[in-house]
């Protein structure tokens, strides 16, 4: 017998996981039992696809469209083993199945391998407009197209790294909002304007909007240690939103080992989800992306 996976669910969450977790590995990673998929499941699939594709155009960074077309025809949820295909040869990355929210350690390891982790169950039908865990939509639409760039690509895997150097270190929180004011909620600013290009974003119909037009967020220029002081929201839009020029800026800034941070941070008052600092750089909405 195999060592069981255990559940894990957010924070303090009432709700039993939705993951069949028994059928995962002890690394956490299962088949996606793509068989086993109703016709509901695909058509809500496809239904939740052609409305999102048109939220991004205009708003998602150019790297996220141009990958877009590269998970599929998007009639049905896609087999995994599909877009492997395509996505091993240009960036090294594939894509897992996982029943869902996983520890730490086995998501570092799993990045740093440069194995994506992808939920197998989708959404109900009720839960169509807005779902607090990640589900099978949010992790393939929202992550999986920038895995297809370099960069970013590379990005991730450094982080899965950064974050298996970190273990020990109590370090996990600084960890955690660099995921979410990056990979989840970071924003763009590109010649076109401000673009999104965090999954928690561009796989929301209400945020993707809310982040780029409204007077009330904070967008503030990247910067590694100030975004690491900053602590988040994970059930409301975000107060503050950090604002990268590329995503070299991001690997350059996190590529460099995390540790010399950490020591320095011992020594800052954290911040609150909607502070602004004197004398920093903000951005303005971006009234057009509305
Ligand atoms: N597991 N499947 C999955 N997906 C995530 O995004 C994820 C996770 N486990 C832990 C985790 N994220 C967070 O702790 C990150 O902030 C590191
Ligand atoms: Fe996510």
């Amino acid at each position: 017998m195999q060592e069981a996976a255990k559940p894990v669910t957010y924070g303090a969450s009432e709700r039993p996981p939705r993951g069949d977790y028994a059928r995962a590995r002890a690394d956490y990673t299962c088949d996606q039992g793509w068989e086993e998929y109703s016709a509901d499941e695909h058509d809500r699939y496809a239904r939740l696809f052609a409305r999102q594709m048109q939220h991004v155009e205009g708003r998602a960074c150019d790297e996220f469209i141009a990958a877009l077309s590269r998970l599929g025809d998007a009639q049905g949820i896609p087999r995994f083993e599909d877009i492997n295909t395509v996505l091993k040869p240009a960036t090294g990355w594939e894509i897992v199945a996982v029943p869902g929210l996983i520890p730490e350690r086995e998501f570092f390891t799993l990045l740093a391998n440069r194995r994506f982790p992808v939920t197998y169950w989708l959404r109900t039908e009720a839960e169509f407009d807005y779902i607090v865990e990640p589900d099978l939509f949010h992790d393939l639409f929202g992550h999986v197209p920038l895995l297809f760039d370099p960069v970013f690509a590379d990005y991730i895997q450094a982080f899965g790294a950064g974050g298996l150097k970190a273990q020990g270190l109590d370090a996990l929180e600084y960890l955690s909002r660099i995921y979410w004011y990056t990979v989840e909620f970071g924003l763009m600013d590109t010649p076109q304007g401000l673009r999104a290009y965090g999954a928690g974003i561009l796989s929301s119909v209400g945020e993707l909007e809310h982040c780029l037009t409204s007077p009330e967020p904070n967008r503030v220029a990247f910067d590694a240690l100030r975004l690491m002081r900053t602590r988040y929201k994970i059930d409301t839009y975000q107060e503050t939103y950090f604002v990268i020029t590329g995503f070299d800026q991001l690997f350059e800034a996190t590529a460099v080992d995390f540790t010399p941070y950490y020591t320095e941070l011992r020594d800052l008052p954290e911040l609150a989800a909607n502070a602004v600092q004197p004398g920093e750089v903000t951005y303005s909405a971006n009234p057009t992306a509305a």
